[in-house]
């Protein structure tokens, strides 16, 4: 083979290396929100959507490279923390006791209703995200004309709560309190207090 030759052969293979790097560098880039966290961030964040004295017991669920949620850790009081609910750029992760997690586990899974026959308790310290249109809060982040609106940070009592029997709002406000999804098998009770500013047993 004539050196010139050779070194177009070798040129060629290292670019063809390089583009090769490139197109994984920028597989990695494409992931957004919690699946560019590694897993120790993920466990981090799931953590922190409940006071200290809860997320430490607590199960630890993650999702692996295929986006489904696998037990990191197995916790001893009934709760189980997550890194995320809402796929977007910010994560918003949440911590639920046993019922709690069934509701939302009913949610991730699309059932057509929610499974626990007792009230769940849910924390969202971090916060989070729901969508609006038409003046209501809607389940489906991907309806025509939805604004995804933030959520501050609080916790949720998830029971089937109807505006008119609890006469409560159905929209949040200057109550800060709303029943989300109101109307819905999904309706549920949104408390605006920051659990991270929970004392156990202070008043
Ligand atoms: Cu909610």
């Amino acid at each position: 083979m004539k050196p010139v030759l050779c070194s177009i052969l070798a040129g060629t293979l290292i670019l063809s290396i390089a583009s090769a790097g490139m197109a994984v560098e920028s597989k990695k880039a494409e992931k957004k929100g919690i699946m560019s966290k590694t897993q120790d961030e993920m466990v981090k964040i799931a953590k922190s959507a409940a006071p200290a004295f809860i997320s430490d017991n607590a199960t630890i669920m993650v999702p692996g490279p295929d986006g489904k949620l696998k037990t990191v850790k197995e916790g001893t009081n009934g709760f189980t923390c997550v890194p995320d609910l809402s796929m977007q750029e910010v994560p918003d992760p949440a911590c639920a006791d046993k019922a709690g997690t069934q509701w939302l586990m009913d949610v991730i899974n699309k059932a057509e209703k929610p499974s626990n026959d007792v009230p769940g308790i849910g924390y969202m310290a971090k916060g989070g995200w729901h969508w609006e249109k038409d003046g209501k809060v809607i389940m489906d982040p991907a309806t025509p004309g939805a604004k995804r609106v933030k959520e501050p940070p609080h916790w949720m009592i998830f029971w089937p709560f109807t505006s008119t029997e609890t006469m409560l709002p159905t929209m949040p406000g200057e109550f800060k309190t709303y029943i989300m999804y109101d109307g819905t098998p999904y309706a549920h009770l949104m408390i605006y207090q920051n659990p991270r500013e929970l004392k156990q047993g202070k008043k």
